[in-house]
C-alpha cells in the first residue's frame, strides 16, 4: 500500500461518524442513506485513493479546509478518502515523496481520484511552474491519464483564478482548459467551499458516480443557483434598504450591499446556506463585504469589485432567509441540516413571505 501522508484517526465513535455522514449527505443534496451507506464503506475499508496537486494558487483551498471546526468538513473528507499524496499535508519530502506519487498511480490504476489546487501555466511551453523537476502540465497530463475522476478544487484549477487575471503573464488557465477532452468537476470559489469538495467525494466515494454538472463542469447541488435567491440581506433589497458607503448607518445595519459592488445576482454559488469553517455568518457577504464573484469566471478578477451588476431575477422571493443569523459556534450538523431548510425553503416556497417594511425617511429605492 503506498505511504498515506495523513492521518485517518478520529476522535469520532462509529454511531457519531454516521451521524455526521448523514448529516453531510443532507447538507449537499445526497439522501440520508448515502451517509449511512458511506459509513458502511468506511467500516469496510473501502475509501477511494486520492492524490492532490498543487500548481500556480494561494493554498487557500487547502486551509481552509482544515480551518473546520470538529467534527469539521475536513476531517469528514479525511476519514471518507484515502489522501496518499498532497504535496502541503506530506510528512516525507524530495525524493521519497516523489516516489509515493507513482507507487500510488501504479497500485491504484484507473481508480483513483485526482484533486488539483491552482492554476496551469501554458504559456511558452510550460516553463512557469514545475514540480518535482517536472512541468505542472506534464505531471498532470500523466496523473490524469490514469485518473477515475478529476477534481478542479478552488477558482485558479477550475479556470485559472487569480493567476489568470490580466495579463496573465504566466498562460495560466484551469485543468479542464489544460486536459482538453477530459471530464473535470469543477468546484471554484476562491478558496472553494469545502462542503462542495465533500459532496463531490462523498458521492464517487459511495456511489462511484460523480454529481450531475452544469455547462460549466460545476456541480448543481451546489453552483445551480445564484447567492442573490438565498441571501440574508434579500429582504432589505427587495425593500429597498442599501448600504450607501462601507461604515454608514445601513452598512452597520446589516442592509443590501448591491450598491457597494455585490455580486450576488450574478453568481452562482451556495456559500450564502453553507457557509465557511461552519460558523454562521462566516461568509464574505454575512462579514459585511460585498461578494466579489470569486466562482464565476468573467467576474471576479475581471469587474472592478465595486461596479454594480445587472439584475435578471428582480422578483422578490416567496421566503426570505433570516436577516439576523445567529453568530458563534454550530456544529456540522446544524450548520448542514439549516442549510437544507433555508435552501428548501426558499426554493420552493412553503413558507410565509417576511417582507420588511421600509421605516419611514430610510433606504432608497432599487432603481436609485
Ligand atoms: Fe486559488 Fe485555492 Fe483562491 Fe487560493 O488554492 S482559488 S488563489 S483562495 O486557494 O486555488
Ligand atoms: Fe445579498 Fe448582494 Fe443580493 Fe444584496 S445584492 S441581497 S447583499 S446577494
Ligand atoms: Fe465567493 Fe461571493 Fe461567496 S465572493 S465566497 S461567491 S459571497
Amino acid at each position: 500500500m503506498p505511504h498515506t501522508v495523513v492521518a485517518e484517526a478520529t476522535a469520532l465513535s462509529r454511531r457519531d461518524f454516521v451521524k455526521v455522514c448523514t448529516a453531510a449527505a443532507a447538507a449537499v443534496g445526497l439522501p440520508a442513506w448515502a451517509g449511512e451507506k458511506m459509513a458502511e464503506q468506511v467500516a469496510k475499508g473501502k475509501k477511494p485513493s486520492v492524490i492532490w496537486l498543487h500548481y500556480q494558487e494561494c493554498t487557500g483551498c487547502t486551509e481552509s479546509l482544515l480551518r473546520a471546526n470538529a467534527p469539521g468538513v475536513g476531517e469528514l473528507i479525511l476519514d471518507l478518502i484515502s489522501l496518499d499524496y498532497h504535496e502541503t499535508l506530506a510528512a516525507a519530502a524530495g525524493y521519497q515523496f516523489e516516489a509515493t506519487l507513482e507507487s500510488t498511480m501504479k497500485e491504484n490504476a484507473g481508480k483513483y481520484v485526482l484533486v488539483v489546487e491552482g492554476s496551469i501555466p501554458l504559456k511558452d511551453g510550460g516553463v512557469y511552474c514545475y514540480v518535482g523537476g517536472e512541468k505542472a502540465i506534464d505531471t498532470l497530463t500523466r496523473v490524469a491519464e490514469k485518473a477515475a475522476a478529476v477534481i478542479a478544487i478552488g477558482s485558479c484549477a477550475s479556470w485559472g483564478g487569480i493567476p489568470s487575471a490580466s495579463p496573465n503573464p504566466t498562460g495560466a488557465v484551469g485543468v479542464s482548459q489544460a486536459l482538453k477532452g477530459k471530464p473535470v468537476v469543477a468546484l471554484p470559489g476562491c478558496p472553494a467551499n469545502p462542503y462542495n469538495l465533500l459532496g463531490t467525494v462523498l458521492q464517487f466515494a459511495t456511489f462511484g458516480t460523480l454529481p450531475a454538472l452544469d455547462d460549466k463542469g460545476r456541480p448543481l447541488f451546489a453552483y445551480a443557483r445564484v447567492i442573490h435567491e438565498d441571501c440574508p440581506r434579500r429582504a432589505h433589497f427587495d425593500n429597498g434598504r442599501f448600504a450607501q458607503a462601507f461604515g454608514d448607518p445601513g452598512h452597520r445595519q446589516g442592509w443590501c450591499l448591491y450598491k457597494l459592488g455585490c455580486k450576488g445576482p450574478q453568481t452562482h454559488a451556495n456559500c450564502s446556506l453553507l457557509n465557511f469553517c461552519e460558523l454562521p455568518g462566516a461568509w464574505p457577504i454575512g462579514l459585511g463585504h460585498p461578494c466579489i464573484g470569486c466562482t464565476e469566471q468573467g467576474i471576479a478578477f475581471n469587474v472592478p469589485i465595486h461596479q454594480n451588476m445587472p439584475i435578471d431575477k428582480p422578483t422578490a422571493p416567496m421566503a426570505y432567509p433570516g436577516v439576523n443569523p445567529p453568530q458563534g459556534h454550530q456544529s456540522l450538523i446544524a450548520v448542514g441540516v439549516a442549510g437544507l431548510v433555508v435552501g428548501a425553503a426558499a426554493g420552493a416556497g412553503y413558507a410565509a413571505s417576511r417582507k420588511l417594511a421600509v421605516p419611514p425617511g430610510q433606504g432608497t429605492k432599487k432603481e436609485d
